[in-house]
């Protein structure tokens, strides 16, 4: 199997300037005629062939300059083809333009695996990024080759009203046989990973946006029939992207139209094609009986994410594939500061943290780790990671802590003034933002090729006498596969030293200034010292504050200091850390305390933190939502080398317990102050409101009383939306309530007609703990309203299952990892991308005790037997096994 490597990057010896392509879709088939024109690339070395990449496509025709080729002049594999160009008689292909025309049929209609041109739902949808194009013509599919594309579709009209691609509407008519056409053109030249097309009969919901220069662009949302009132808010959310962008980075949209169209068999989340994203449905609809105040947030981002695109992405793309962070971390980036100005930046930082810590975490200390900007792939695929993203967003805030925002604002300007139309690098990335601030960015760069998480290991010493505190720091990066000896990363620690009232002391070093910045220490060498003067009296450390930068910080802190930290900390998000701190002691402890065959002691000094933190007047409702929720025990795992999971387990929920005992009354009492029946409302106010209840409630389930069910059922029941129904839903299902069974039934029937909906109620059921739980996913994936071929119900079946219920997943019978390589065998034919991703929940098995290992590797073994085994799910499985 065929690995690609970064170090061999070639530009393409052809270039291609314009694309013409025609689509005649029908239902059982589609045909598409390609006219290319093409010429040699004077940045390439000559080659007398010309090599295109196309897969599971049938050649009916090809053309050169009108010359109808001879089956010697050219050779089709199940990648490529090959044209000879020098057995092309009087073809000057060195020197003159040329024209390639190919007609080829493809069958978007049993194309299941979602890449391509395929039909979703009677719908024509495609997705070309990375690779896909190529299973729509003959092309040079790779982001580098950009060309102006003019796109003719015709189809049945009376199925297919709307006819969508990328650009501007140029012309349209009606035709014989009650077909019809369109024709569009994009002015600006794009990569074929940025092309789309739709073709279906939609609900449109229309609306404008007027830019800071005063262009006004039509906006257009189409949906599903029916879905009209759920999109009001993704268009709301669109308009305050753009007027955010313009805002912030001074970026105005480019086209006179801006068009998203949402399907319900979708890959990932969205698609940022030039001026027609897709989306997956989840990321659109949204209404408050159908989706939680979280799926609203996540529309919002997601389609604030993708408009960012626009510019960082497609107005400047990137070199190749290895590039994907340049446009991923940084799109992200912008997203998460743009959903932070929406909502509130220290709930927002704190949510992107835990995606860092339970997800990326373990990404970089497994199998398949990789740098931000990786070396080498097999699929590309299987690189739309969270290290790409989260971390490549990551490594992009550091730029902003390190330069400010204004020092960022200017590095992307000069970024864009160098590159826009370009398809760039990461180091051209780099290059700006050094260049725009003069600022020496040598030793930043190792972000972007060292993979693994860097650990700080800090120690202090307070001289009274001299008023002096000494910080000793130091710092490590784990071998990951492929790479060994780390070289020091520059680290931005920000920090603060608190007075015994909880106040910030002014910082200043004694020796060598520049290596603080206001609050940020420059961590550059494997070992530092810092000397802090007019320290006047002992103070308490907060390090790494707002999560300056993606590594674990280890420092010794006792109980007093988080104490102290979880109360005063100005910094919002290490106030919430310390919590996470003091919590994930107690859990190790109790680990401990089973460990030694002891009984489990709660220890009582968190009674008055958490009180203190629950009756607290000036914080925000989802701050203590997330303050009140104990560490994600995912998280937890990638604390330690090798873990107890039963343990681990055992503790989590003996903590949990055994907080909701302690308080129950103040549980039920600020349940009681901030649940509402009344009108629904969706303010800032109640949304923190229902979150903080939601917690609330959560401890009191834990209580397995009656009273506490009796309440879950009546927000189940009564609710009048979807956030409440949903929290009471998941909790009741996570419990040994007896009825619970009989409200999973009364809400699929009240609910079986919105699929997001029942992806809920499939997914609160697979992250069922207790222990029935596969039988019960054996029979939900025989459920009507599962479909294998829809990669939603399948994350929300077994991606759940697998992701989200370690108990389950992990039971010591092995029975979890049957299941999920039954599904991951099933699947990977039909869909090799939603396979990989299942195939990624044994990445960590290397954690857990030797029979757990064992009966994981059985499983890894078999999936790498299995017949034709797509490169996707070879890649994830082999290399989990080593
Ligand atoms: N740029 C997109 C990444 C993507 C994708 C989207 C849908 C289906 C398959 C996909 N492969 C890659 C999404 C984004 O980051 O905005
Ligand atoms: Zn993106």
């Amino acid at each position: 199997i065929p690995v690609k490597y970064r170090k061999d990057y070639k530009p393409s010896a052809y270039l291609i300037h314009e694309t013409k392509l025609d689509f005649d879709l029908f239902d059982d088939h589609s045909i598409v005629t390609a006219r290319l024109k093409l010429q040699a690339n004077p940045n390439a070395d000559p080659s007398d062939s010309l090599v295109l990449d196309g897969e599971e496509l049938k050649l009916l025709e090809i053309f050169i300059n009108g010359q109808k080729l001879e089956s010697a002049q050219y050779e089709t594999d199940s990648e490529q083809l090959t044209v000879w160009l020098d057995k092309v008689h009087n073809l000057n292909y060195q020197q003159n333009s040329f024209e390639l025309m190919t007609k080829v049929r493809i069958y978007p209609n049993t194309n299941t695996s979602l890449e391509g041109l395929y039909l979703s739902n009677g719908k024509f949808c495609t997705q070309c990024e990375a690779e896909g194009f190529r299973k729509i013509t003959y092309y040079s599919d790779r982001p580098d080759v950009m060309s102006i594309f003019t796109v003719r579709i015709e189809a049945a009209q009376q199925k297919y009203p709307h006819l969508l691609s990328n650009g501007n509407q140029t012309e349209h008519g009606k035709l014989a046989n009650g077909r019809h056409y369109a024709i569009w053109h994009d002015p600006f030249r794009k990569p074929s990973y940025l092309f789309a097309l739709c073709a279906g009969n939609y609900d449109l919901l229309e609306d404008h946006f007027k830019t800071q220069s005063g262009r006004k662009i039509k906006l257009e949302i189409y949906v599903d029939k029916g879905k009209l009132e759920q999109c009001h808010h993704a268009m709301a959310s669109l308009k305050k992207a753009m007027a955010w962008d313009e805002e912030v980075f001074g970026l105005e949209y480019d086209l006179d139209i801006y068009m998203v169209v949402a399907v319900g068999d979708f890959n990932m989340g969205a698609m940022e094609n030039k001026g027609l994203n897709i989306f997956n449905t989840k990321y659109v609809l949204a209404h408050s009986d159908t989706a939680t105040d979280q799926d609203f947030e996540d529309v919002e981002a997601v389609i604030a994410h993708e408009y960012f695109h626009n510019w960082t992405g497609n107005r400047v793309t990137c070199r190749d594939w290895f590039q994907l962070s340049l446009k991923e971390g940084l799109t992200v980036f912008r997203d998460q500061q743009f959903t932070a100005d929406q909502t509130d930046h220290a709930v927002k930082r704190i949510e992107d943290v835990k995606v860092i810590r339970s997800h990326q975490f373990a990404e970089d200390a497994g199998p398949m780790a990789h740098p931000i900007r990786p070396d080498s792939y097999i699929e590309m695929n299987n690189f739309y990671t969270v290290t790409v993203y989260n971390k490549g967003a990551e490594i992009i805030r550091m730029y902003h802590t390190l330069l400010g925002a204004g020092g960022f604002r200017h590095g992307m300007d000069l970024y864009f003034e160098r590159h826009d139309g370009q398809a760039v690098t990461c180091e051209d990335f780099v290059c700006a933002m050094e260049d725009a601030n003069e600022y020496d960015l040598k030793q930043f760069r190792r972000w972007y090729s060292q993979a693994g998480t860097p650990e700080l290991t800090v120690t202090s010493e307070y001289d009274e006498l001299h008023r002096k505190l000494t910080l000793h720091v130091k710092q490590t990066c784990p071998d990951t596969p492929g790479q060994s000896n780390k070289q020091p990363f520059h680290i931005p620690l920000k920090l603060g030293l608190l007075d015994k009232e909880g106040k910030d002391l002014p910082l200043q070093l004694a020796a060598n200034p520049e290596q603080l910045t206001g609050d940020i220490l420059h961590i550059t060498q494997l070992e530092q010292s810092f000397e802090f003067t007019e320290i006047a009296q002992q103070p308490v450390l907060s390090l790494l504050r707002n999560f300056s930068a993606p590594v674990r910080l280890h420092y010794d802190y006792n109980d007093h200091e988080l104490a102290f930290l979880f109360a005063h900390d100005s910094d919002p998000f290490n106030q919430w850390e310390a919590g996470q701190r003091l919590f994930a002691r107690v859990i190790w402890q109790l680990c401990a305390e089973q460990e030694a065959g002891e009984v489990m002691q709660f220890p009582l000094h968190l009674v008055n933190a958490v009180q203190n933190l629950l009756s607290s007047e000036s914080l925000d409702g989802r701050f203590k939502a997330l303050a009140l929720t104990l560490p994600d025990i995912k998280a937890l795992i990638e604390e330690v080398e090798r873990v107890n999971l039963d343990h681990l387990i055992v503790a989590h929920n003996f903590l949990k317990k055994e907080l909701a005992c302690q308080l129950e009354m103040d549980w039920l009492v600020h349940y009681q102050a901030n649940h509402h029946v009344g009108k629904f409302q969706q303010d800032k106010t109640s949304i923190a409101q229902r979150a903080f209840a939601g917690v609330c409630l959560s401890y009191l389930v834990a209580l397995e009383k009656p009273k506490a069910y009796e309440l879950a059922v009546s927000q189940l029941l009564n609710s009048n939306n979807m956030t409440d129904a949903e929290t009471g839903l998941k909790l009741l299902m996570h419990s040994n309530y007896e009825d619970k069974q009989q409200l999973a039934d009364d809400f699929y029937q009240k609910w079986q007609n919105e699929d997001l909906v029942v992806n809920k109620w499939f997914m609160s059921q697979a992250t069922d703990p207790s222990d029935p739980t596969i039988e019960r996913v054996e029979t939900l994936i025989e459920h009507p309203a599962f479909d294998l071929k829809n990669p939603n119900k399948v994350r929300a079946v077994v991606g759940a299952f697998a992701g989200a219920n370690l108990a389950q997943f992990h039971r010591k019978d092995g029975q979890g990892y049957v299941f999920l390589a039954e599904q991951i065998k099933r699947l990977y034919s039909v869909n090799p991308q939603t396979a990989a991703r299942l195939t990624g929940a044994f990445n960590r098995w290397k954690k857990f005790d030797d029979e757990r290992q064992r009966l994981m590797c059985e499983q890894l073994q078999g999936i790498l037997q299995l017949p034709d085994l797509s490169k996707d799910v070879y890649e994830i499985a082999s290399k989990a096994l080593g």
